[in-house]
C-alpha cells in the first residue's frame, strides 16, 4: 500500500440507513481516491446483541452489497468480513490487556446499549470499543471516516495506541478521525433529539435505504417540525435543521444554499421536496443494490479476494505486535 489508510466499518445489521449513508459511506466513498481504503463488515461486534444465525448472514451480505452499491468499488478498495481476519479478534485480545475497565465504564455507547439490553449486557458489549481499536490499529490506519456518535470510541483508540507505543516503540499509527462537517448526526424524523438509528423501535424515526419509495415520502411528510412556519438552520429548531441538513447533502448544496431556496415554502411543500431529493439521490443505488444481491458468484468472488487482502495486511502488524509483548512467534 503505498497511499495514507482509511479503514472504517459498520455492524451487520442489514437494515442501512440514512444515517449511515449520510454520515459515513457518502464520505468513504469520496475520500477513497487519495487513501488505501479497507471497509470492513463488523459482523464480530454484531454478535454483542443477540441475532438470529440466518438473518445475521444475509444482513452482512446487504451491508457488503451496500458499500458496493454506494460506490465502493471493489477493485480499489479491500471490502470484506471482519470474521474472516482472525487477526482481529486476536489484537483484541492483547489490546484488552492494554485498556482500562475504568475507560470503558465511560462509554456513553456501552451505557446507552447496556440500558436498552438489560437482560443481555455481556462481556462483548463492554469490550466492544477495544475490539473496535484492533479493527483500525491492526492496518496502521491513518483516518477513520464516521459519524459524529463514534467519537469516543475514536478517542479510546488513539489512547491505547498511544499507550502501546510508549511501552514498546514505534508499532502503531494513531488515527484521526474524519467526521463530516455535514451529515455527521442525522437526526430520529419523529424525535430530532435523538439520532437516527437501525434499532429504534420507533420505524417511522429512521430511513432505510431499501424502503418503498411511497414508505419514504410518507415518512418525510411525517417528520416532526414545530408551529412557527419559518425554514431556518437553527438549534431551537432541530426537526427543520435535520430536515435542511438532509436535502443539503443529498444535493450537494451548502446549508446556505438551502435555506435560501426554501425561504418562502411551507412546511408541508418542503417535507415531500425534502423526501423526493432523497429518492432521486438513492435511485441509481438502489438500483445497483437490487441488481448486485442477486449476483450470487460475484459477491462470493469480492467477500473472497477482501478476506485475502485484508489477511495479508493484518498478518504483518499482529507479527510485530507479538514480538513486542514477548509472545513467540
Ligand atoms: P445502532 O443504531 O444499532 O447503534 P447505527 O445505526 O448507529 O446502529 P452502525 O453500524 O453502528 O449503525 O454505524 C455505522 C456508521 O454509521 C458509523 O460510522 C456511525 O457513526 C454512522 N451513523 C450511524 N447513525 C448515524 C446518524 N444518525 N447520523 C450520521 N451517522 C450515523
Ligand atoms: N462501532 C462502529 C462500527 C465499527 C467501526 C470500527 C467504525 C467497528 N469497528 C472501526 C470505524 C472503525 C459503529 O459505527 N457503531
Amino acid at each position: 500500500m503505498q497511499k495514507p489508510i482509511i479503514f472504517s466499518g459498520m455492524q451487520a445489521t442489514g437494515i442501512f440507513h440514512l444515517g449511515n449513508w449520510l454520515g459515513a459511506t457518502r464520505n468513504w466513498a469520496r475520500l477513497s481516491s487519495d487513501y488505501d481504503c479497507l471497509y470492513c463488515v463488523v459482523d464480530l461486534h454484531t454478535l454483542t446483541v443477540r441475532q438470529d444465525p440466518k438473518a445475521l448472514r444475509q444482513s452482512a451480505r446487504n451491508v457488503l452489497a451496500w458499500y458496493i452499491a454506494l460506490g465502493l468499488d471493489p477493485t480499489a478498495n479491500i471490502l470484506y468480513y471482519q470474521s474472516h481476519v482472525p487477526a482481529h479478534a486476536e489484537l483484541a485480545w492483547i489490546l484488552n490487556c492494554y485498556t482500562y475497565v475504568g475507560e470503558l465504564n465511560r462509554m456513553t455507547q456501552f451505557k446507552e446499549k447496556s440500558a436498552k439490553n438489560e437482560e443481555n449486557i455481556n462481556a462483548g458489549l463492554f469490550t466492544y470499543p477495544v475490539l473496535q481499536a484492533a479493527d483500525i490499529l491492526l492496518y496502521r490506519t491513518h483516518l477513520v471516516p464516521v459519524g459524529d456518535d463514534q467519537r469516543q470510541h475514536l478517542e479510546l483508540t488513539r489512547d491505547v495506541a498511544q499507550r502501546f507505543n510508549q511501552a514498546y516503540g514505534d508499532i502503531f499509527v494513531v488515527p484521526e478521525a474524519y467526521i463530516p462537517p455535514m451529515g455527521a448526526r442525522i437526526m430520529a424524523l419523529q424525535n430530532p433529539e435523538r439520532k437516527m438509528s437501525k434499532s429504534d423501535d420507533n420505524q417511522a424515526n429512521c430511513v432505510f435505504l431499501s424502503d418503498e419509495p411511497d414508505v419514504i415520502i410518507k415518512k418525510f411528510k411525517r417528520a416532526v417540525t414545530d408551529s412557527d412556519n419559518q425554514i431556518r438552520n437553527s438549534p431551537d429548531k432541530p426537526g427543520i435543521s435535520n430536515l435542511l441538513t438532509i436535502y443539503s447533502c443529498v444535493t450537494n448544496r451548502t446549508m446556505e444554499e438551502t435555506c435560501a431556496e426554501f425561504k418562502h415554502t411551507g412546511y408541508g411543500d418542503f417535507k415531500v421536496k425534502v423526501g423526493e431529493a432523497v429518492l432521486e439521490a438513492l435511485r441509481p443505488h438502489r438500483n445497483e443494490f437490487e441488481r448486485l444481491i442477486k449476483d450470487t458468484a460475484y459477491l462470493d468472488g469480492v467477500i473472497a479476494d477482501g478476506a485475502r487482502k485484508a489477511q495479508a495486511l493484518a498478518v504483518p502488524t499482529l507479527i510485530k505486535v507479538k514480538e513486542a509483548v514477548g509472545l513467540p512467534i
